[in-house]
C-alpha cells in the first residue's frame, strides 16, 4: 500500500487538521508520514497537575502493572498486552477508579478531547464510522493508559510493535481484532530536562518476522541490532505534545537521563464501520 523507500514525520504547532489525523488512523499514515507531532496540545499546568496526581498514584497504589519480567513501569490502567479481551475488560474495571481519579484533576471538556476525541468523532462520522471505546462482553476497553518507562537496559522502551498482541485479543473474539494496523494516541505529561526521544524504524513486521523471532502473540522487543538494519527516526518528545505513531513499525523510546517521561495513552485501530480505541 505504501512506497516505504523512506517514511518521515510530521510537526504540527497550532491549528490542526482532525481530518488528515482521522486519515492517518484510517490507512495507517499519509504519504510517507509515520508520525504526527503535535507539540504543545495540551497545557503545561495540565500537564502538570496529571504528572502530580499521578506520582501520588503511584506512591499510595505502587504500579497496576507489576514486575512481569517483559518491561519495568510504573502505570496507572490497564493495559491489554498478554490478555484475551474478556482479562482485559476485568483488568480495566480493576484499575478504573485510579484512572478516573488521575484525570479528575482536569475538567470533563479538557478531558474530552486531550486525545482529540471529539474532534476525531466528528471527523469519523464524516466519513461514515463510528469512532469509540472498544466493547467486550459489557466491559469497554479503557480510556487511557498512564506510564513512565523505568531503566530497562539499553533503552526504557525496546523496539517492538504493538500489532501482535492483537491476536491474543482476538482469540476470544475481542472486536479489535480485525484491525489492520495499530495506531498509538500518546499525550506526555512529563519529560526530562533534556527531553526524551520516541524512535521509529521504517519497518512493519509480519507474520513470517514475528515467528522468527518468537515474538507472535507480544511484538515485544525485537533487538536493537535487528532494528538498527532499518531506516530509523528519532524525535524528541516534550511535555505537552500529542503524537499519533503508526505502532504497527518499530518503535521505542530511548534512555535519558533520569527516565522521567510519562506517557497517557492508547491504541487506536479501524474495524469495518468502526474505529476502535483501547490500551
Ligand atoms: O511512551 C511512548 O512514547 C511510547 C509508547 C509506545 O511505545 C506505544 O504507545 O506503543
Amino acid at each position: 500500500m505504501f512506497d516505504d523507500t523512506e517514511i518521515d514525520f510530521l510537526e504540527v504547532e497550532g491549528d490542526y487538521d482532525a481530518d488528515t489525523i482521522a486519515r492517518f488512523i484510517e490507512e495507517g499514515g499519509v504519504d510517507n508520514v509515520r508520525l504526527i507531532v503535535l507539540r504543545n496540545f495540551a497545557r503545561q499546568e495540565d500537564c502538570r497537575k496529571l504528572e502530580a496526581r499521578f506520582n501520588e498514584i503511584i506512591a499510595a497504589f505502587g504500579s497496576n502493572r507489576g514486575e512481569d519480567g517483559v518491561v519495568r513501569n510504573q502505570q496507572v490502567g490497564s493495559t491489554q498486552f498478554q490478555r484475551n479481551g474478556e482479562d482485559y475488560v476485568r483488568e480495566t474495571v480493576k484499575h478504573l477508579d485510579h484512572v478516573i481519579d488521575l484525570f479528575s484533576v482536569l475538567d470533563a471538556t479538557t478531558v474530552g478531547n486531550l486525545f482529540l476525541d471529539d474532534d476525531l468523532e466528528r471527523a469519523f462520522l464524516k466519513r461514515g464510522k463510528v469512532y469509540r471505546q472498544a466493547r467486550h462482553l459489557g466491559g469497554t476497553g479503557n480510556f487511557a493508559t498512564t506510564r513512565k518507562w523505568l531503566d530497562n537496559g539499553a533503552m526504557t522502551l525496546h523496539p517492538h510493535e504493538d500489532t501482535a498482541q492483537i491476536a491474543q485479543g482476538a482469540e476470544d473474539g475481542f472486536e479489535i481484532g480485525g484491525g489492520p494496523h495499530t495506531i498509538a494516541a500518546n499525550l506526555c505529561i512529563a519529560d526530562d530536562a533534556e527531553g526524551s526521544a520516541t524512535v521509529l524504524w521504517n519497518h512493519c513486521p509480519d507474520d513470517t518476522v514475528r515467528k522468527e523471532m518468537g515474538l507472535e502473540m507480544t511484538g515485544y522487543p525485537y533487538p536493537i541490532d535487528y532494528a538498527d538494519r532499518f531506516q530509523k527516526l528519532r524525535v524528541k518528545i516534550r511535555r505537552g505534545d500529542l503524537y499519533f505513531m503508526n505502532a504497527s513499525y518499530l518503535h521505542g523510546v530511548e534512555n535519558s537521563p533520569t527516565n522521567y517521561r510519562i506517557t497517557a495513552g492508547r491504541f487506536i485501530t479501524p474495524v469495518g464501520h468502526k474505529v476502535l480505541t483501547w490500551t
